[in-house]
Protein backbone atom coordinates (compact mmCIF):
# COMPACT_ATOMS: atom_id res chain seq x y z
CA UNK A 1 0.00 0.00 0.00
CA UNK A 2 1.52 3.47 -0.75
CA UNK A 3 0.82 6.73 1.09
CA UNK A 4 -2.56 7.90 0.64
CA UNK A 5 -4.04 11.12 2.11
CA UNK A 6 -6.54 10.66 5.33
CA UNK A 7 -8.92 12.94 6.87
CA UNK A 8 -9.80 12.70 10.20
CA UNK A 9 -12.46 14.49 11.33
CA UNK A 10 -13.39 15.63 15.18
CA UNK A 11 -16.96 13.92 16.46
CA UNK A 12 -18.45 16.73 17.92
CA UNK A 13 -18.67 16.12 21.26
CA UNK A 14 -22.34 16.40 23.47
CA UNK A 15 -21.28 20.08 25.30
CA UNK A 16 -20.88 21.30 22.01
CA UNK A 17 -22.78 24.93 22.97
CA UNK A 18 -22.33 28.64 21.86
CA UNK A 19 -20.30 30.52 24.23
CA UNK A 20 -18.55 33.73 22.25
CA UNK A 21 -15.05 32.35 23.31
CA UNK A 22 -13.72 33.30 20.62
CA UNK A 23 -12.51 36.46 19.42
CA UNK A 24 -12.02 37.61 15.89
CA UNK A 25 -14.19 34.88 14.61
CA UNK A 26 -16.61 36.76 13.68
CA UNK A 27 -19.10 33.94 13.73
CA UNK A 28 -18.55 32.53 16.91
CA UNK A 29 -18.94 36.22 18.37
CA UNK A 30 -22.41 36.73 16.58
CA UNK A 31 -24.01 33.36 17.82
CA UNK A 32 -22.39 33.71 21.19
CA UNK A 33 -25.68 32.66 23.61
CA UNK A 34 -27.42 30.80 20.77
CA UNK A 35 -29.52 27.40 21.72
CA UNK A 36 -26.99 24.42 20.53
CA UNK A 37 -28.04 21.08 19.04
CA UNK A 38 -25.03 18.80 19.50
CA UNK A 39 -27.10 15.21 18.35
CA UNK A 40 -28.26 17.12 15.03
CA UNK A 41 -23.83 18.80 15.31
CA UNK A 42 -22.03 15.39 15.46
CA UNK A 43 -24.79 13.60 12.92
CA UNK A 44 -23.88 16.67 10.51
CA UNK A 45 -20.04 15.07 11.02
CA UNK A 46 -21.10 11.81 10.62
CA UNK A 47 -22.40 12.84 7.29
CA UNK A 48 -19.73 14.58 6.05
CA UNK A 49 -17.59 11.67 6.43
CA UNK A 50 -20.02 9.57 4.47
CA UNK A 51 -20.19 11.90 1.48
CA UNK A 52 -16.70 11.51 2.10
CA UNK A 53 -16.10 7.82 1.65
CA UNK A 54 -18.67 7.67 -1.20
CA UNK A 55 -16.26 9.99 -3.00
CA UNK A 56 -13.65 6.94 -2.10
CA UNK A 57 -11.49 9.08 0.79
CA UNK A 58 -10.07 7.62 3.32
CA UNK A 59 -11.47 8.80 6.38
CA UNK A 60 -10.58 8.50 10.03
CA UNK A 61 -11.65 9.85 13.27
CA UNK A 62 -10.49 11.70 16.21
CA UNK A 63 -12.50 11.78 19.45
CA UNK A 64 -14.42 14.47 21.42
CA UNK A 65 -12.25 15.20 25.10
CA UNK A 66 -13.24 14.99 28.66
CA UNK A 67 -15.46 17.44 28.98
CA UNK A 68 -15.29 19.97 31.40
CA UNK A 69 -11.95 19.23 31.60
CA UNK A 70 -11.72 18.14 35.73
CA UNK A 71 -7.89 18.35 35.58
CA UNK A 72 -7.55 21.90 34.48
CA UNK A 73 -10.31 23.27 36.72
CA UNK A 74 -8.19 21.54 39.30
CA UNK A 75 -5.14 23.12 38.11
CA UNK A 76 -7.01 26.70 38.41
CA UNK A 77 -8.07 26.04 41.80
CA UNK A 78 -11.61 25.03 41.10
CA UNK A 79 -13.86 22.11 40.47
CA UNK A 80 -16.89 21.83 37.49
CA UNK A 81 -19.39 22.58 40.33
CA UNK A 82 -17.99 25.86 41.55
CA UNK A 83 -16.26 27.57 38.57
CA UNK A 84 -17.56 31.06 37.25
CA UNK A 85 -19.75 31.02 34.15
CA UNK A 86 -16.45 31.82 31.95
CA UNK A 87 -13.98 29.45 33.59
CA UNK A 88 -16.92 26.78 33.03
CA UNK A 89 -17.70 27.45 29.33
CA UNK A 90 -13.99 27.45 28.50
CA UNK A 91 -13.16 23.84 30.53
CA UNK A 92 -16.25 22.72 28.76
CA UNK A 93 -16.16 23.48 25.34
CA UNK A 94 -16.52 21.01 22.37
CA UNK A 95 -13.71 22.70 20.55
CA UNK A 96 -11.44 19.80 19.57
CA UNK A 97 -14.07 18.54 17.07
CA UNK A 98 -11.67 21.50 14.73
CA UNK A 99 -9.30 19.06 13.79
CA UNK A 100 -7.16 20.88 12.04
CA UNK A 101 -6.21 22.46 14.82
CA UNK A 102 -4.95 19.59 16.32
CA UNK A 103 -1.19 19.27 14.80
CA UNK A 104 0.75 20.09 11.89
CA UNK A 105 1.73 17.18 10.13
CA UNK A 106 4.56 16.74 7.89
CA UNK A 107 4.23 13.26 5.69
CA UNK A 108 7.33 10.96 5.50
CA UNK A 109 8.07 11.97 2.07
CA UNK A 110 9.30 15.71 3.34
CA UNK A 111 11.26 14.96 6.31
CA UNK A 112 14.82 13.91 6.77
CA UNK A 113 14.25 10.44 8.37
CA UNK A 114 11.60 9.87 6.47
CA UNK A 115 8.79 9.27 9.08
CA UNK A 116 5.57 11.15 9.04
CA UNK A 117 5.66 13.45 11.39
CA UNK A 118 3.06 15.18 13.94
CA UNK A 119 3.56 18.18 16.13
CA UNK A 120 0.32 18.46 18.51
CA UNK A 121 -0.84 22.23 18.81
CA UNK A 122 -0.52 24.03 21.47
CA UNK A 123 -3.44 26.94 20.70
CA UNK A 124 -2.41 29.02 23.80
CA UNK A 125 -4.26 32.26 22.07
CA UNK A 126 -7.35 31.20 23.63
CA UNK A 127 -8.18 29.96 27.09
CA UNK A 128 -10.93 27.94 25.93
CA UNK A 129 -8.53 25.94 23.20
CA UNK A 130 -5.42 25.83 25.33
CA UNK A 131 -5.82 22.82 27.33
CA UNK A 132 -7.23 20.51 24.38
CA UNK A 133 -3.22 19.53 23.22
CA UNK A 134 -3.16 16.95 26.22
CA UNK A 135 -5.98 15.04 25.19
CA UNK A 136 -4.81 15.68 21.94
CA UNK A 137 -1.58 14.26 22.42
CA UNK A 138 -2.89 11.15 23.96
CA UNK A 139 -5.21 10.36 20.65
CA UNK A 140 -2.03 10.90 18.56
CA UNK A 141 0.07 9.04 20.14
CA UNK A 142 -2.21 6.26 20.54
CA UNK A 143 -3.67 6.67 16.58
CA UNK A 144 0.24 6.64 15.73
CA UNK A 145 2.23 4.56 17.75
CA UNK A 146 4.38 2.83 15.46
CA UNK A 147 7.40 4.94 16.19
CA UNK A 148 8.71 3.19 12.58
CA UNK A 149 6.33 5.12 10.53
CA UNK A 150 5.26 8.13 12.78
CA UNK A 151 6.81 10.75 15.30
CA UNK A 152 4.65 12.67 17.62
CA UNK A 153 5.54 15.99 19.25
CA UNK A 154 4.87 18.10 22.15
CA UNK A 155 3.54 21.10 21.68
CA UNK A 156 5.81 24.08 21.30
CA UNK A 157 6.25 25.78 24.28
CA UNK A 158 4.50 28.91 24.77
CA UNK A 159 4.19 31.62 24.40
CA UNK A 160 4.77 30.95 21.18
CA UNK A 161 1.06 30.57 19.26
CA UNK A 162 0.66 27.60 17.16
CA UNK A 163 -2.99 26.47 15.44
CA UNK A 164 -1.60 23.25 14.06
CA UNK A 165 -2.67 22.56 10.19
CA UNK A 166 -5.22 25.70 9.69
CA UNK A 167 -2.01 27.46 9.10
CA UNK A 168 -0.05 24.83 7.16
CA UNK A 169 0.26 24.29 3.24
CA UNK A 170 1.74 21.62 1.80
CA UNK A 171 1.81 21.66 -2.22
CA UNK A 172 3.37 19.00 -4.29
CA UNK A 173 2.77 16.71 -7.49
CA UNK A 174 1.47 13.90 -5.78
CA UNK A 175 0.96 13.13 -1.85
CA UNK A 176 2.86 10.63 -1.95
CA UNK A 177 6.06 12.91 -3.18
CA UNK A 178 8.05 15.35 -1.66
CA UNK A 179 6.15 18.26 -1.04
CA UNK A 180 6.80 22.45 -0.33
CA UNK A 181 5.48 23.02 3.21
CA UNK A 182 3.97 25.97 3.25
CA UNK A 183 3.52 28.01 6.83
CA UNK A 184 1.73 30.95 7.34
CA UNK A 185 1.85 33.28 10.65
CA UNK A 186 0.15 36.45 11.57
CA UNK A 187 1.56 39.29 13.26
CA UNK A 188 0.17 41.39 16.33
CA UNK A 189 -1.19 44.76 16.03
CA UNK A 190 -4.25 44.20 14.34
CA UNK A 191 -8.06 44.46 16.16
CA UNK A 192 -7.87 40.74 16.35
CA UNK A 193 -5.16 38.31 17.91
CA UNK A 194 -2.97 36.88 15.45
CA UNK A 195 -3.21 33.35 16.27
CA UNK A 196 -0.07 31.80 14.56
CA UNK A 197 3.36 33.21 14.98
CA UNK A 198 6.23 33.04 13.02
CA UNK A 199 8.55 30.99 15.78
CA UNK A 200 6.51 28.50 16.38
CA UNK A 201 6.52 27.73 12.85
CA UNK A 202 10.41 27.98 12.25
CA UNK A 203 10.34 25.29 15.21
CA UNK A 204 7.71 22.61 13.95
CA UNK A 205 9.65 22.88 10.58
CA UNK A 206 13.52 22.33 12.66
CA UNK A 207 11.64 19.49 14.51
CA UNK A 208 10.14 17.58 11.83
CA UNK A 209 13.51 17.65 9.61
CA UNK A 210 11.87 19.41 6.54
CA UNK A 211 14.31 20.15 3.78
CA UNK A 212 14.34 24.68 4.17
CA UNK A 213 14.92 25.15 0.14
CA UNK A 214 11.79 23.32 0.00
CA UNK A 215 10.05 25.26 3.54
CA UNK A 216 8.29 28.60 3.24
CA UNK A 217 7.19 31.03 5.59
CA UNK A 218 4.83 33.59 4.70
CA UNK A 219 3.19 36.71 6.61
CA UNK A 220 -1.00 36.07 6.53
CA UNK A 221 -2.00 40.01 4.98
CA UNK A 222 -2.98 41.97 8.60
CA UNK A 223 -6.71 42.67 6.15
CA UNK A 224 -7.85 39.50 6.88
CA UNK A 225 -7.14 38.68 10.00
CA UNK A 226 -8.90 41.71 11.06
CA UNK A 227 -11.96 41.18 8.37
CA UNK A 228 -12.11 37.70 10.48
CA UNK A 229 -9.56 35.30 9.05
CA UNK A 230 -8.57 34.09 12.19
CA UNK A 231 -6.87 31.19 10.54
CA UNK A 232 -5.71 31.25 7.16
CA UNK A 233 -7.81 28.56 6.37
CA UNK A 234 -10.59 30.49 5.88
CA UNK A 235 -9.04 32.05 3.08
CA UNK A 236 -7.00 29.72 1.34
CA UNK A 237 -6.57 25.65 0.59
CA UNK A 238 -3.68 23.90 -0.85
CA UNK A 239 -4.10 20.08 -2.38
CA UNK A 240 -1.11 18.29 -4.56
CA UNK A 241 -0.24 21.32 -7.18
CA UNK A 242 -3.12 23.16 -6.99
CA UNK A 243 -3.35 26.53 -4.25
CA UNK A 244 -6.82 27.97 -4.17
CA UNK A 245 -6.44 31.05 -2.31
CA UNK A 246 -8.07 34.70 -2.24
CA UNK A 247 -6.09 37.64 -3.58
CA UNK A 248 -6.33 39.49 -0.06
CA UNK A 249 -4.96 36.03 2.06
CA UNK A 250 -1.19 37.38 1.93
CA UNK A 251 0.57 40.08 2.80
CA UNK A 252 3.04 39.62 -0.38
CA UNK A 253 1.42 37.92 -2.36
CA UNK A 254 3.71 37.99 -5.83
CA UNK A 255 6.92 37.08 -3.58
CA UNK A 256 4.72 34.05 -2.31
CA UNK A 257 3.91 33.01 -5.77
CA UNK A 258 7.59 33.59 -7.09
CA UNK A 259 8.78 31.26 -4.50
CA UNK A 260 6.10 28.33 -5.12
CA UNK A 261 6.54 28.71 -8.57
CA UNK A 262 10.27 28.21 -8.47
CA UNK A 263 10.51 25.27 -6.24
CA UNK A 264 7.05 23.64 -7.79
CA UNK A 265 6.62 25.38 -11.26
CA UNK A 266 3.93 22.81 -11.86
CA UNK A 267 1.75 24.89 -9.51
CA UNK A 268 -2.16 25.64 -10.14
CA UNK A 269 -2.86 29.26 -8.68
CA UNK A 270 -6.42 29.53 -8.38
CA UNK A 271 -6.77 33.07 -7.57
CA UNK A 272 -10.04 34.38 -6.56
CA UNK A 273 -9.79 38.44 -6.89
CA UNK A 274 -11.35 40.64 -4.50
CA UNK A 275 -13.51 42.02 -7.28
CA UNK A 276 -15.48 38.72 -7.72
CA UNK A 277 -15.41 37.91 -3.96
CA UNK A 278 -15.34 40.59 -1.26
CA UNK A 279 -12.52 39.59 1.91
CA UNK A 280 -16.31 40.05 3.57
CA UNK A 281 -18.10 37.46 1.47
CA UNK A 282 -15.14 34.76 1.47
CA UNK A 283 -15.39 34.90 5.37
CA UNK A 284 -19.19 34.75 5.38
CA UNK A 285 -19.58 32.13 2.83
CA UNK A 286 -16.22 30.02 4.05
CA UNK A 287 -15.96 29.57 0.34
CA UNK A 288 -11.83 28.71 1.15
CA UNK A 289 -12.74 26.37 4.34
CA UNK A 290 -13.26 24.02 1.57
CA UNK A 291 -11.77 20.48 1.42
CA UNK A 292 -9.78 20.53 -1.93
CA UNK A 293 -9.42 16.53 -2.70
CA UNK A 294 -7.92 14.61 -5.28
CA UNK A 295 -10.41 12.04 -6.24
CA UNK A 296 -9.24 8.41 -7.08
CA UNK A 297 -11.24 8.48 -10.42
CA UNK A 298 -8.36 11.65 -10.90
CA UNK A 299 -9.28 15.23 -10.70
CA UNK A 300 -10.31 17.41 -7.67
CA UNK A 301 -13.17 18.25 -5.64
CA UNK A 302 -14.04 21.59 -3.91
CA UNK A 303 -16.47 20.35 -0.66
CA UNK A 304 -18.38 23.01 0.34
CA UNK A 305 -20.20 24.42 3.42
CA UNK A 306 -24.31 24.96 2.12
CA UNK A 307 -23.98 28.51 3.00
CA UNK A 308 -21.41 29.23 0.35
CA UNK A 309 -24.87 28.95 -1.89
CA UNK A 310 -26.35 31.89 -0.03
CA UNK A 311 -23.86 34.08 -1.57
CA UNK A 312 -24.68 34.83 -4.78
CA UNK A 313 -21.17 36.17 -6.03
CA UNK A 314 -19.90 32.93 -4.34
CA UNK A 315 -22.10 30.98 -6.45
CA UNK A 316 -21.44 33.22 -9.30
CA UNK A 317 -17.73 32.39 -9.25
CA UNK A 318 -17.57 28.85 -8.65
CA UNK A 319 -19.92 28.52 -11.68
CA UNK A 320 -16.81 29.78 -13.98
CA UNK A 321 -14.41 27.74 -11.85
CA UNK A 322 -16.23 24.89 -12.65
CA UNK A 323 -16.94 25.51 -16.37
CA UNK A 324 -13.03 26.61 -16.81
CA UNK A 325 -10.88 24.53 -18.18
CA UNK A 326 -9.09 24.20 -14.43
CA UNK A 327 -8.32 21.04 -12.26
CA UNK A 328 -11.49 22.27 -9.87
CA UNK A 329 -13.97 20.79 -11.80
CA UNK A 330 -16.54 19.07 -9.18
CA UNK A 331 -18.44 20.90 -6.25
CA UNK A 332 -19.77 18.66 -3.36
CA UNK A 333 -21.96 20.60 -0.61
CA UNK A 334 -22.50 19.08 3.14
CA UNK A 335 -24.50 20.88 5.50
CA UNK A 336 -22.25 21.41 8.78
CA UNK A 337 -24.04 24.03 10.26
CA UNK A 338 -23.72 23.53 13.93
CA UNK A 339 -20.03 24.04 13.42
CA UNK A 340 -20.11 26.65 10.87
CA UNK A 341 -22.03 29.17 13.76
CA UNK A 342 -19.08 28.70 15.65
CA UNK A 343 -16.57 29.47 12.64
CA UNK A 344 -15.99 25.80 11.65
CA UNK A 345 -16.33 24.51 8.09
CA UNK A 346 -15.67 21.44 6.43
CA UNK A 347 -11.93 21.86 6.68
CA UNK A 348 -11.54 23.00 10.32
CA UNK A 349 -13.16 19.87 10.96
CA UNK A 350 -10.59 17.45 9.48
CA UNK A 351 -6.83 17.09 9.55
CA UNK A 352 -4.86 15.34 6.60
CA UNK A 353 -2.31 12.65 7.26
CA UNK A 354 -0.56 11.64 4.22
CA UNK A 355 0.33 8.26 5.88
CA UNK A 356 -0.52 4.29 4.75
CA UNK A 357 -3.16 3.46 6.05
CA UNK A 358 -2.06 0.52 7.23
CA UNK A 359 0.62 1.95 10.34
CA UNK A 360 -2.65 3.40 12.12
CA UNK A 361 -4.85 2.43 14.51
CA UNK A 362 -7.21 0.87 12.80
CA UNK A 363 -9.83 1.72 15.40
CA UNK A 364 -9.38 5.14 14.11
CA UNK A 365 -10.11 5.01 11.05
CA UNK A 366 -14.02 4.39 9.71
CA UNK A 367 -15.99 2.65 7.45
CA UNK A 368 -19.94 2.73 6.95
CA UNK A 369 -20.35 0.55 9.73
CA UNK A 370 -18.57 2.28 12.16
CA UNK A 371 -19.91 5.80 11.30
CA UNK A 372 -23.55 3.39 11.52
CA UNK A 373 -22.11 2.71 15.42
CA UNK A 374 -21.28 6.49 16.00
CA UNK A 375 -24.60 7.34 14.89
CA UNK A 376 -26.14 4.89 17.32
CA UNK A 377 -24.31 6.63 20.34
CA UNK A 378 -25.08 10.12 19.74
CA UNK A 379 -28.67 9.59 18.47
CA UNK A 380 -29.21 7.68 22.05
CA UNK A 381 -27.40 9.69 23.81
CA UNK A 382 -26.24 12.88 23.05
CA UNK A 383 -28.17 16.35 24.62
CA UNK A 384 -30.85 17.74 21.38
CA UNK A 385 -30.19 21.10 22.92
CA UNK A 386 -27.75 22.80 25.00
CA UNK A 387 -28.03 26.30 26.13
CA UNK A 388 -24.68 27.55 27.70
CA UNK A 389 -26.60 29.52 30.28
CA UNK A 390 -28.45 26.67 32.10
CA UNK A 391 -25.69 23.42 31.53
CA UNK A 392 -23.86 24.07 34.34
CA UNK A 393 -26.63 24.82 36.93
CA UNK A 394 -28.70 21.99 35.84
CA UNK A 395 -25.63 19.54 36.39
CA UNK A 396 -26.33 18.06 33.01
CA UNK A 397 -22.25 17.63 32.60
CA UNK A 398 -22.18 14.36 33.82
CA UNK A 399 -24.39 12.95 31.24
CA UNK A 400 -22.52 14.40 28.18
CA UNK A 401 -19.22 12.64 30.09
CA UNK A 402 -21.42 9.08 30.14
CA UNK A 403 -22.14 10.19 26.38
CA UNK A 404 -18.88 10.09 25.71
CA UNK A 405 -18.06 7.21 27.59
CA UNK A 406 -20.63 5.05 25.33
CA UNK A 407 -19.00 5.97 22.17
CA UNK A 408 -15.37 5.14 23.28
CA UNK A 409 -17.02 1.68 24.22
CA UNK A 410 -18.76 1.17 21.11
CA UNK A 411 -15.31 1.91 19.61
CA UNK A 412 -12.89 0.03 21.15
CA UNK A 413 -11.23 2.89 22.47
CA UNK A 414 -11.00 1.96 25.70
CA UNK A 415 -7.36 3.84 26.31
CA UNK A 416 -9.42 6.93 27.69
CA UNK A 417 -11.88 5.50 29.64
CA UNK A 418 -10.92 7.06 33.31
CA UNK A 419 -13.29 9.87 33.46
CA UNK A 420 -15.66 9.13 36.67
CA UNK A 421 -18.60 9.01 35.39
O1 LIG B 1 -10.81 28.37 17.23
N1 LIG B 1 -14.30 28.23 17.31
C1 LIG B 1 -13.06 27.77 16.74
C2 LIG B 1 -13.23 27.50 15.27
C3 LIG B 1 -11.99 26.83 14.69
C4 LIG B 1 -12.04 26.72 13.20
N2 LIG B 1 -10.90 26.06 12.71
C5 LIG B 1 -10.22 26.36 11.60
N3 LIG B 1 -10.40 27.48 10.94
N4 LIG B 1 -9.37 25.51 11.17
C6 LIG B 1 -11.94 28.78 16.98
O2 LIG B 1 -12.21 29.99 16.87
C7 LIG B 1 -15.79 28.84 19.17
C8 LIG B 1 -16.15 28.36 20.54
C9 LIG B 1 -17.12 29.24 21.28
O3 LIG B 1 -17.06 30.44 21.13
O4 LIG B 1 -17.95 28.69 22.05
C10 LIG B 1 -14.49 28.28 18.65
O5 LIG B 1 -13.64 27.90 19.43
Amino acid sequence: MTLVEINFDGIVGPTHNYAGLSVGNLAATRNAGAVARPRAAALEGVAKMRANLRLGLKQGIFLPHRRPDQSWLAALGTSAEAADALTWAQASSASAMWAANAATVSPGPDTSDGRCHLSVANLVTLPHRSHEWTETFDQLRLAFADDRHFAVHPPVPPPFGDEGAANHMRLGLRHDGAGVEVFVYGEPGGPFPARQHRTACAAIARRHGLDPTRTLFVKQSPEAIAAGAFHNDVVAVANERVLFAHEQAFEDKDRFFADLRERLPEVEIVEVPASAVSLEDAVASYLFNAQLVTLPAGGMALILPAEAQERPRVVQWLDHLVAGNGPIRTLEWVDVRQSMANGGGPACLRLRVVCNPDHVDPRFLVDDARLDLIAQVVTQHWPEEVRSADYQSLGAWPTAQRARRELLKALDIVDFLDTPA
